[in-house]
């Protein structure tokens, strides 16, 4: 299995979040992408950089307003006189319009943001278009024929919409990699989401549409973020209606149980017959995770790997979150090498 990875991930360094009540380091940082790098270089993994894309190239899962909102966002904050991080003050929440976007660059911000505590910095674009690329070129690499490919992707990607900004994420990366396949002739592709949040923006992205399965595991919106999605009612509408299914748990939740919703989702997944799997691979699953609250230990993440290669489905991985830094990098290559012992 062949790692993408782009150096360019550094340029984006949000430096400061909004995190329960106060601005702290962010947890989204560098390093995260440094520690899985080395393990994977280390337990043998081929790396390479992403191959090019025009913007006008890339696969139509974003609105264009929000794409050019992304580019020049930075270069617009400078413009007012503004360095550093920008963050959003307010949202159009209910009660609220949401047909005029505000011409200026705190209204537009908060426009197309859904939380406060995802900073766009002067590299943002740069770093999130490289993730983008990264995602893209693995899945051509499986779409060319190869068993499976990791996109090692930072920002990651899962919590941004079709114009939404959030959860760390800016270009959803696996839902780009989805669609990619399918304009290579791929008739079903599905998403398989295990990072510990839920994975809101892939499935604003596909709520509507039945070529593209999503099923996700994840920690309980009652009390997880991102709070305002995730419930195991949510099953898509129109065309779109059973082609999401989602699987919330509690805090607390351990391999028994996880592995139990594992395998519910799996079948799920078996049962769409798909011509290619694509993996939203958090690893914030993990005990350690300082953000996140499974007990996940990390001899079950080869566990998750063994299971997922039983599908039996050219596989996309695509990186999102995990936080325990120090430990990314031994549990991403944990999965890597459990699915590709079975295949
Ligand atoms: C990204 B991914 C609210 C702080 C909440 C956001 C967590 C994003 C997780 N201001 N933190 O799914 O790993
Ligand atoms: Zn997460």
């Amino acid at each position: 299995m062949k790692v993408v990875h782009s150096p360019l991930h550094a340029r984006h360094d949000g430096g400061k979040e909004l995190h329960r009540g106060e601005l702290v380091p962010c947890f989204e940082m560098p390093a995260r992408a440094d520690f899985i790098l080395q393990a994977l270089v280390r337990e043998g993994f081929e790396v390479s950089e992403p191959r090019p894309f025009a913007l006008e190239s890339l696969p139509r899962v974003h609105d264009a307003g929000f794409i050019e909102f992304l580019r020049t966002a930075h270069a617009e904050w400078r413009a007012i006189g503004k360095g550093g991080f920008m963050l959003p003050g307010g949202f159009p929440a209910r009660g609220m319009r949401q047909d005029r976007i505000p011409s200026g660059i705190n209204g537009r911000m908060g426009y197309y943001a859904f939380d406060a505590g995802t900073p766009i910095v002067e590299g943002t674009w740069d770093a999130a278009l490289a993730a983008a690329h990264c995602a893209l070129t693995a899945a051509a690499r499986v779409a060319e024929g190869e068993r499976s490919a990791y996109a090692l992707c930072r920002p990651p990607g899962h919590h941004a919409g079709q114009a939404t900004y959030g959860g760390y994420c800016f270009l959803n990366n696996a839902a780009l990699a989805a669609q990619y396949l399918r304009d290579c002739g791929k008739a079903r592709v599905a998403v398989l989401d295990v990072d510990y949040h839920h994975g809101n923006g892939t499935q604003d992205i596909f709520w509507e549409r039945s070529d593209v399965l999503f099923v996700s595991i994840h920690g309980t919106p009652e009390t997880e973020y991102p709070y305002f999605l995730g419930y195991a009612d949510e099953r898509g509408v129109g065309a779109g209606e059973g082609y999401t299914r989602n699987f919330p748990l509690p805090r607390g939740t351990s391999w028994a149980e996880y592995s139990t919703a594992l395998d519910a989702a799996l079948d799920t997944l078996a049962g769409f017959s798909p011509d290619a799997l694509v993996v939203s691979l958090g690893v914030d699953t993990y005990e350690g995770d300082p953000i996140s609250a499974f007990k996940l230990a990390t001899h079950h993440f080869p566990l998750m790997g063994e299971r997922l290669a039983a599908l039996k489905v050219p596989t996309v991985f695509v990186q999102e979150g995990g936080y325990a830094v120090q430990d990314l990098g031994v549990n991403v290559a944990g999965v890597l090498k459990g699915f590709l012992a079975k295949i």
